[in-house]
């Protein structure tokens, strides 16, 4: 009776952990710079889809959702409401693409560091993580 109990509560424990973050990072920022971009795969992995819905840290004013699209020969970034995550499937931000803006950085992000990151979604609800900031120039390019 003990170890069906112990089962019960394995199953419903697993139930909440069905969104997963990999990956999340950040670049170093330059001297005076304002914004820095957070970049991570979201992995879904329940039978329905979920939003990201907004994200907060305490090193930046505000969190903005933002994708890239190309007008003409410039990307261009924008401002979203929300990322929809697919059923059983992922969303990834990437440079060049989908990312959050962490807007009015409190001080310039060192490579090494660690940034904490809140994620809300929509019915996952809040998750912790933390970007981990790599070199300034690493892996792409962010135009504004
Ligand atoms: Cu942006």
């Amino acid at each position: 009776m003990r170890f069906l109990f112990f089962i019960m509560f394995f199953f419903s424990g697993a139930a909440f952990a069905q969104v997963e973050i990999e990956n999340p990072w950040s670049r170093a920022t330059p001297p005076g710079a304002k914004v820095a971009a957070g970049y991570l795969l979201i992995r879904n992995k329940a039978a329905a889809a979920d939003k990201l819905i907004g994200a907060s840290s305490p090193m930046a004013a505000r969190v903005e959702p933002h994708v890239t699209e190309k007008q003409g020969d410039v990307l261009r970034m924008r401002e979203v409401k929300s990322y929809e995550v697919p059923a059983k499937g992922s969303f990834e931000l990437k440079p060049g693409g989908a990312h959050l803006m962490l807007v009015d950085i409190k001080r310039p992000f060192k490579a090494g560091e660690k940034v904490p990151l809140v994620l809300r979604f929509q019915k996952a609800g809040e998750i912790n993580t933390e970007l981990e900031v790599k070199a300034l120039g690493a892996t792409g390019t962010h135009s504004h």
